[in-house]
């Protein structure tokens, strides 16, 4: 896992080990849901780079993320925000990478104000929505985005796929005993 720790790693060139996925997020009590999107790549071995980037609260760092991340060799961003959860959208005005949107539940409503936020995006300005929490779901989009020009990476998700109808199947044992 690559962390930049400020915005001038956003203009290093791509090269070889260069993340590409950016899982970023508003503030940092979101990586109790990220940190699974985060899990997921590094169990396919994908590199990616984990950032706190706020729409609210760093207007321009999320600028610059959003301008650079293409220059920087990432193919596909997953943002997660919750309530007034603006980052995924914002994101996808700044650049023509897929952005793949995470509603983190807060508190008070259960993570429904975090989906409406970052569902209803005008025609035009996509941002592909999970569901809420569902920041596993976000990093397996972003593979599966990855696999449709990585041969090896498609070979993992069909082994993946078999591991779990094999769990499906365990169950159905067990449940016979
Ligand atoms: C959003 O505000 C963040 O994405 C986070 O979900 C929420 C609350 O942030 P903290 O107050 O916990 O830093 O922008």
């Amino acid at each position: 896992m690559c962390v930049p720790d400020n915005t001038e790693t956003f203009t290093e060139p791509a090269s070889f080990n260069a993340p590409l996925v950016g899982v970023v997020m508003g503030s940092d009590s979101d990586f109790t849901v990220m940190s699974a999107a985060a899990q997921t790549l590094t169990d396919f071995g994908v590199a990616h780079e984990v950032q706190v980037v706020s729409a609210h609260r760093t207007p321009e760092k999320m600028l610059d993320y959003g301008r650079s991340a293409q220059a920087r060799g990432l193919k596909v961003i997953i943002a997660g925000a919750g309530g007034a959860a603006h980052l995924p959208g914002m994101l996808a005005a700044m650049t023509t990478l897929p952005v793949v949107g995470v509603p983190v539940p807060l508190g008070l409503l259960d993570g429904l104000d975090s989906l409406l936020s970052i569902v209803q995006m005008p025609a035009g300005v996509p941002v592909a929505t999970v569901s809420i929490g569902g920041a596993k779901n976000a990093a397996l989009i972003a593979i599966k985005i990855l696999a449709t020009s990585d041969d090896a990476l498609r070979h993992k998700l069909e082994d993946y796929s078999v591991q779990l109808a094999d769990l499906v199947e365990q169950k159905n044992r067990d449940l016979q005993t």
